[in-house]
C-alpha cells in the first residue's frame, strides 16, 4: 500500500441543520484517535486544525436556507484549503461538521479533478434546493449545488458553475429520499444503490458494480462522502437525522476494505457526528474505524 501525505482539516459546523453539536464532530473525531490511527498505518498526518466558522446570527438570513452567511463563509474557506492541499500532492481527509461542508469540500477539488467520481454514503440523497426542500437546511442539498443547481452564493463557491457530473456520482445506502430528490435522480439518471440493492445483492456485488461503473466513466479522482448516517443507528446513533434500516458495521468495513483495494480513492470526508447526541462517543469511534479500513488497515 502507497503511504500518503494525509492533510486533515475540521470544519466545526452545526449551521447546515436545526440540531445543535454535530460543530462538535471534529474534536470527537479527534479524541476517538483518528490521527494516531491514521499513522499506525504508516501514513504521514498532518492535523491542519479547523476551520474558522463565525456566528450564524451575524451572516446573511435566508428564509429557504437556514444560516446561509455563515454556511457559505465556511465552504468558502474550506474550497480553498481542499484546492491547497491537492496541489501540495497530499491527500485531503475532512472532518465534519454537517453535511453542507461538502459544497466547500467538492467546489475545492473540482479545481483540480475535471471528471471527479464521487461516493456518497448515506441514509439521505441530499440534492434538495431550496425550493424542494422540506427542512430548509442546507445539509441536505449539497449534491445539488455541486451539480450546479441552488441559490447562486453556494454554487458560486469556489468558482461558478458544476462541480460535479451528475453521472460520476454513485449513491451508496439511501433509504429516505424527498420528492423532488427522486424526481431529479430520475431525470438526471443517477446511479443510486438504496438499502433495498444492498439487501439484495449484497455489499460485495453494489461496491464491485459501483467501482466499476465510476471506472467506466474514466474518472480521474475519486472522493468518499460518507456520512455516518449511512449506517444503522444501531452502530452510529449519534447523527441528527438517523434513519432506521441502514447499512451494518461490517458491510461498512468492507465497502471501505474494497475501495481501499481499488486503489483509486483521492480525498475523503466523514460527516454528521454529532457526540452530544452519543453516549461514550461511539459514532466518531465508528468512524475512525472505518478511516482505518479505508486507508490501509490490515486485518491480519
Ligand atoms: N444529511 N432530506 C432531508 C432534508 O431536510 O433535506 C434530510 C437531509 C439530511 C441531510 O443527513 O446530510
Ligand atoms: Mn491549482
Ligand atoms: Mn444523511
Ligand atoms: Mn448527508
Amino acid at each position: 500500500m502507497e503511504n500518503l501525505q494525509i492533510s486533515v482539516i475540521g470544519v466545526p459546523i452545526d449551521f447546515g441543520q436545526m440540531r445543535r453539536g454535530v460543530d462538535m464532530g471534529p474534536s470527537a473525531i479527534r479524541y476517538a484517535g483518528a490521527i494516531e490511527r491514521l499513522e499506525a498505518i504508516g501514513h504521514t498526518v498532518k492535523d491542519e486544525g479547523d476551520i474558522y466558522v463565525s456566528n450564524a446570527a451575524q451572516l446573511e438570513v435566508h428564509p429557504k436556507l437556514r444560516n446561509l452567511g455563515a454556511v457559505v463563509e465556511a465552504c468558502t474557506q474550506l474550497s480553498n484549503r481542499v484546492k491547497e492541499t491537492v496541489e501540495q500532492k497530499k491527500f485531503p481527509l475532512i472532518l465534519g461538521g454537517d453535511h453542507s461542508i461538502a459544497i466547500g469540500t467538492l467546489a475545492g477539488l473540482a479545481h483540480h479533478y475535471k471528471n471527479l467520481g464521487v461516493i456518497w454514503y448515506d441514509a439521505h440523497a441530499d440534492m434538495n434546493t431550496a425550493e424542494t426542500s422540506p427542512s430548509g437546511n442546507i445539509h441536505g442539498m449539497p449534491l445539488a449545488v455541486a451539480m450546479g443547481m441552488g441559490h447562486e452564493k453556494l454554487t458560486n463557491i469556489g468558482g461558478s458553475g458544476a462541480k460535479i457530473k451528475p453521472e460520476n456520482l454513485v449513491i451508496i445506502g439511501a433509504r429516505s429520499v424527498d420528492e423532488g430528490e427522486k424526481a431529479l435522480i430520475k431525470e438526471k439518471g443517477i446511479k443510486v444503490y438504496s438499502m433495498h440493492e444492498i439487501d439484495r445483492l449484497g455489499m460485495t456485488a453494489v461496491m464491485k458494480d459501483a467501482l466499476e461503473y465510476l471506472a467506466s466513466r474514466n474518472v480521474d479522482g475519486v472522493h468518499l462522502s460518507l456520512d455516518l448516517d449511512g449506517l444503522d443507528p444501531l452502530h452510529t446513533p449519534g447523527v441528527g437525522t438517523p434513519v432506521p434500516g441502514g447499512i451494518t458495521y461490517r458491510e461498512s468495513h468492507l465497502a471501505m476494505e474494497m475501495l481501499q483495494e481499488s486503489g483509486v480513492l483521492t480525498s475523503a470526508e466523514f460527516v454528521e457526528v454529532n457526540p452530544v447526541l452519543d453516549t461514550k462517543n461511539s459514532t466518531a469511534n465508528v468512524a475512525v474505524e472505518l478511516m482505518g479500513s479505508l486507508l490501509g488497515e490490515s486485518l491480519v
